[in-house]
């Protein structure tokens, strides 16, 4: 399985790691840290060193209930740090819903789009399709402003597995090239508690799809939910339901944690390969 990512080739033989640099007053765990563009810069830099594959930069909250930002908001605030970032040495994902911000962050560099709202708002499409960016297309039933107010599903992951299948073919018709479509259920986006843990763990049904997955998990309320932890204590339930997602398929996870979860993750898959060369003597003896 390979992802075309704008300037990188991404092979995806072990899981990625996307970090998260939220350039925003208003974000649920670092809102307003990181608004100056010099620490924006500083804290994306640290987080390449700590292994970051990928930089998620994002200018609008988009958690229950955030404000929306206008696009030129948006394209203020990300448009220096893409600038002083372009030779980080990962690539620049942009965490947009507007096709107008897609546009000048395509012009200023990204290597990636990253939008929640599945690529829907008018434009989207239009902006992206002639690039080379990668896209990540996520599922969110309704918008931030009211999305967790009655969230509902028949069959969680059959109806979203089938919105990321449609999503992905209307990309592809629109003239998207397949290696550039990255999936993801989008946790926490207009789905309960236990909505997210089916989804989670039906995550193998979304991979089936035959895209890469990306999954964020990362410090969010159905951590602190299961754990009674507040968002800075959220680490290890973060990790635990990583390393379920990425046994389950994912192959990009979206986090804040860089250090830890590389860590994690780089145990995981020497397990994982360990257990594929045990299987592997198995059938040839
Ligand atoms: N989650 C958040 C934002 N963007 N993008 C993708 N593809 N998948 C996610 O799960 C996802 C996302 C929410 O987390 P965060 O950016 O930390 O918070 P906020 O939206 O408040 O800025």
């Amino acid at each position: 399985m390979k992802l075309i990512c704008g300037r990188y080739r991404f092979l995806l033989e072990r899981p990625l790691v996307m970090g998260v640099v939220n350039l925003t007053e208003d974000s649920f765990s670092d809102g307003g840290r990181l608004l100056d563009p010099e620490r924006a810069v500083a804290h994306a830099r640290e987080l390449v060193a700590a292994g970051a594959d990928i930089i998620d930069l994002g200018a609008e909250s988009t958690r229950p209930g955030a404000t929306a930002v206008e696009a030129a908001v948006e394209i203020e605030r990300l448009v220096p740090v893409l600038d002083a970032l372009r030779d980080c040495g990962a690539a620049l994902s942009v965490d947009t819903r507007k096709a107008a911000v897609m546009t000048v962050a395509l012009a200023a560099g990204a290597d990636m789009i990253n939008d929640v709202n599945g690529f829907r708002d008018e434009g989207a499409i239009d902006a992206v399709r002639g690039s080379a960016a990668g896209l990540c297309v996520m599922h969110m039933q309704g918008t931030p402003e009211i999305m967790q107010e009655a969230p509902s599903y028949r069959d969680p992951v059959g109806e979203v597995a089938q919105f990321l299948r449609g999503r992905a073919d209307t990309l592809e018709k629109a003239g998207v090239a397949r290696e550039r479509i990255v999936l993801d259920p989008g946790i926490g986006f207009g789905k309960s508690l236990v909505h997210n843990l089916q989804l989670l763990a039906g995550l193998d049904v979304i991979a089936a799809l035959g895209l890469p997955v990306l999954v964020g998990v990362s410090r969010k309320s159905m951590i602190g939910t299961i754990t009674g932890r507040d968002v800075d204590e959220r680490l290890a339930g973060s990790i635990a339901a990583m390393l379920c997602a990425v046994s389950r398929g994912a192959r990009i996870v979206r986090v804040h944690d860089v250090a830890a979860s590389r860590d994690a993750l780089v145990v995981w898959q020497a397990i994982a390969e360990a257990g594929s060369s045990t299987a592997q003597i198995q059938q040839e003896g």
